[in-house]
Parts: structure tokens; sequence; C-alpha cells
């Protein structure tokens, strides 16, 4: 009887597998569509990697202040990249699904291993995309931690994907190299033709691109209309994530008693009102929040660079810096410089933004601003400066 229904088993999946003759379920489809999944899959990984490790805390890790916009590319990057391989991944899932019942399930152990990796491969892909959109769009859903899930199912789609590229790796050539195809039956003329499919994929992912890539590439910020930011859409032509009435800090920065607390490994311990702030010899540069969901806006921002402030309050040199926001409750109150930010002359105690004092969305009284890092790390509401 088992063996019955084995036999039954298999002749269906026969049956199922003759009945997709399209060349859109054979193997050259899935290896190029496979390419350019792995590709843009390893951008994202990169470009992932990156952006974690510049918000880890630790002096080991060597980021450049220049060129000032890398992180606004590499994120940008991330994003965008991300967002293309939605439809390839769907039409990948397409054109191999009739192999999903293939039956028996595994033909040897090898095979059975292989079959395995697809549970993460597959799972994993569809996470990372569903949990990448919803995070730039701003719907936080899950009950974990979304950054900190992604980042975990990352190396696991990863590792699922190296497997994938092993076991597949004899079959892509093949299917892409001059040998011919195994023989089959010829290709439906009424069917979509490989090339007419490929041009939807590749057509989809542009539009995909071309209706988000405007919040960070400004000049096309009027047809990305499926953006979740336009650049210049803000108080002071800026976009803001948090504002100060969401951070609870309304009230606090607008206290006659405010002061800016430096102190740590200083000659003398500091506080300046904001008009002693003003009275300080200031600068001005243009320098973009680049935010890492993805969308970026350069601004003109005037104020002390922390080098001179370091200087006037007679900190050791390559000190590190450590800022405080008045926020009471946040992961983003708190962030560092290390020795070569710090001393860059574009890293800035700004108060002043596109030619006006700080709106108090963006930052008001002081906020921080230094070239290439992610928006995470450009603390809003100072309170203290801590030097160490
Ligand atoms: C996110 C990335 C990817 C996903 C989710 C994915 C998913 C899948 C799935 C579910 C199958 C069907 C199961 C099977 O045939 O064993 C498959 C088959 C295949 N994949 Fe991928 N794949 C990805 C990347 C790649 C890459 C990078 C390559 C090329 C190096 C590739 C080449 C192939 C080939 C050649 C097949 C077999 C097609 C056939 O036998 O007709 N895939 N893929
Ligand atoms: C539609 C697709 C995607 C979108 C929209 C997206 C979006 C994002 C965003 C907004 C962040 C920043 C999170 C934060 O710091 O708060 C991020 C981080 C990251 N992403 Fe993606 N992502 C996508 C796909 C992917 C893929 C396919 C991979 C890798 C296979 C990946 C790997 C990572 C990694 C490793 C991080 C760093 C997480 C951390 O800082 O700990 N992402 N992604
Ligand atoms: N104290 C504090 N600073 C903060 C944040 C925050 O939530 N709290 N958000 C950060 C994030 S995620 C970004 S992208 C930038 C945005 O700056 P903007 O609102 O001036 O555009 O501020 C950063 N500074
Ligand atoms: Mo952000």
């Amino acid at each position: 009887m088992v063996l019955a229904a084995h036999d039954r088993l298999s002749r269906g999946s026969a049956r199922l597998a003759r009945s997709f003759r399209s060349p859109l379920h054979d193997e050259r489809t899935a290896a190029m569509l496979g390419i350019a999944l792995g590709v843009a899959f390893s951008v994202c990984f990169l470009t992932g990697l990156v952006s974690h490790a510049l918000q880890q805390p630790g002096g080991w890790w060597v980021w450049p202040t220049r060129p000032i916009w890398l992180y606004r590319v590499t994120q940008g990057l991330h994003v965008a990249t991300g967002l293309a391989s939605v439809p390839l991944l769907l039409a990948k899932l397409w054109t191999v699904y009739p192999h999903l019942w293939a039956f028996p399930p595994a033909r040897s152990i090898g095979h059975g291993l292989e079959r395995l990796a697809l549970l993460p491969l597959v799972g994993g892909s569809l996470f990372m995309l569903v949990t990448g959109v919803q995070n730039i769009a701003r719907w936080y859903v899950w009950p974990f931690n979304f950054t900190a899930a992604h980042h975990a199912v990352a190396w696991i789609t990863m590792g699922g994907l190296a497997v994938h590229v092993g076991a597949k790796l004899h079959v892509t050539r093949r299917a892409l190299g001059g040998e011919a195809l195994p023989s089959g039956p010829p290709d439906d003329p009424r069917g979509l033709s490989r090339r007419g499919f490929f041009g939807a994929v590749a057509g989809a992912g542009a539009t995909i691109t071309v209706a988000t890539v405007g919040q960070t590439v400004r000049p096309l910020r009027g047809i990305s209309v499926l953006a979740p930011r336009d650049p210049a859409v803000g108080p002071q032509g800026l976009p803001v994530n948090k504002t100060a009435a969401a951070a609870g800090v309304t009230e606090s920065i607008h206290d006659p008693a405010y002061r800016l607390v430096v102190d740590g490994r200083v000659a003398e311990r500091h506080a300046f009102s904001l008009a002693e702030l003003r009275a300080l010899p200031q600068r001005e540069v243009r320098l973009p929040i680049t935010c890492v969901e993805g969308w970026s806006a350069t601004g003109r921002w005037r104020g002390i660079p922390v080098a001179d402030l370091l200087r006037l309050v007679g900190a050791p040199p390559g000190a590190t810096v450590r800022v405080t926001s008045l926020q009471e409750r946040s992961r983003y109150r708190v962030s560092s410089l290390n020795g070569r930010q710090a001393t860059d002359r574009d890293a800035l105690l700004a108060l002043e933004l596109n030619g006006e004092p700080l709106h108090p969305d963006h930052g008001f009284p002081v906020r921080l601003i230094a070239p290439n890092r992610p928006g995470v790390l450009q603390t809003k509401w100072l309170s203290r400066v801590e030097v160490r």
C-alpha cells in the first residue's frame, strides 16, 4: 500500500512537471533570475553589514569621514537594490515552483540537504524583503526588534544562498553555457517568451526603482510617487523622523536654564548657555542627513566645529566624544564620534539649518551633524558633550 501511494505521488509529480512546458519554468530562466538575485542580495548584505558596523561603538572600525556622500550611496543602494529584488524574487519563485512538489522529496542525502537549505533561503528571502519594506514604510508591526531580526535573518539567508549556489553551479553552467539543453517539447508559441518574461521583470524592477529612488536622488523626487519620503518636504526643507513633540522635549528645549554641558577628560567642566554658544566662532557646511531607512537630504548647517570646542575646553589630542540628548528614552539619545570623526572640520554642533535657527524638530537648540554617518547617529537636542 505504501508502495502504491509512493508510485501515485511519483507519477503525479512527473505529470505536474510535464504540464509546465513553458520556457519560463526551465533551468535557464531559473539560473538567470538566480544570478540577478545573487548579485542583488550580495549588494544588500554587504551594504547592510556596513550600516550595522557603523552603528557599533568601538574604535576598531575604520570608516573614513570622506567622501561625505559614501554612506548616502551605500544605504541608498541597500534600499533601492532590496526594493528592485521584489519582482526578481517573485519571478524566480514562480519559475521554479513546479520543482517544489518534486517526489520523492530527496533522491539522496546530499539532495535532501540541498532541498532543506531552500527553507532558510526562500523563507529568509521573503522575510528580508517583507521586513525591509515594512521598516522603510515605518510600519512596525512585529513584537521583535526589527533591525536585530533583519540582521540575523540576513546571515541565515546568505547561508542558504551559499549552499544553493554550490548545489546549482553545475546546472547553472550547463544552462547558461553553449551546451544544448536537454531536449524538451517546443516552446508554446502562444505563451510568453523568455525574453518577454525578462522584459516584464526588468520593467517591474525599473518601475519600482524610479517610483522610490527620489527619496535619496533629489531630481527624481517628482516622479517617485511610492517613496516613503520626499527629501524636500519638512520644516526648513528637510524631512523629520522624530519630532520634538514625539520625543517629549518641547518644554526642555525652551527652558531658559538650558545649558550644554561639556565634561569628561577636560581641563575644566563647562556649561554653555545658548547665547554663549552663538558667540563662539561658527562654520557653515553642506552635509546630508542620511536616514538608515533610505531617504537622504542635504542641508546647509552652521555651528561650532567639534574640534574647535575640544581645543577650547582643553581636551587631549585624539579624544573621542559622546553626545547625549535631552530626550529621555530612546535608542538614539546618545552617539559617539571617534578621534578621526571628532577632528574632522565638518563635524559640527549645529545651531542653524538653511540660514535659520534650528527648527525644534531638527534638534533645537543644538544638534550633532558630521560627515558620512547614518542619520541615527546625528543626535538632536543635545544636552551634554562628554570627552573620553
Ligand atoms: C535569493 C536567491 C535565490 C532564491 C530564493 C532561489 C530559489 C530557488 C528555488 C526555490 C529553486 C527550486 C528548487 C530546486 O530546483 O532545487 C531554485 C532552483 C535553481 N536556482 Fe535558485 N534561488 C536563488 C539564487 C540562485 C542563484 C544565485 C543561482 C545561480 C548561481 C541560482 C540557480 C538556480 C538553478 C540553476 C536552479 C535549478 C533550476 C532547474 O533545475 O530548472 N539560484 N532556486
Ligand atoms: C526590500 C528590501 C530591503 C529593504 C527595504 C531593507 C531595508 C533596510 C533598512 C531600513 C535597514 C536599516 C535598519 C536600521 O538600522 O534601523 C537595513 C539594514 C540591514 N539590512 Fe536590509 N533591507 C532590504 C533587504 C535586505 C537584504 C536582502 C539583506 C541581506 C541579504 C539585508 C541585510 C541587511 C543588514 C545586514 C542590515 C544591517 C542591520 C543592522 O544594523 O544590524 N537587507 N535594511
Ligand atoms: N535625540 C534623537 N536624535 C535623533 C533621532 C532621535 O530619535 N532622537 N533620530 C535620528 C534619525 S533616525 C535621523 S534620520 C535624524 C533625522 O534628522 P532630522 O529630523 O533633522 O532630519 O535624526 C537622528 N537624531
Ligand atoms: Mo533615521
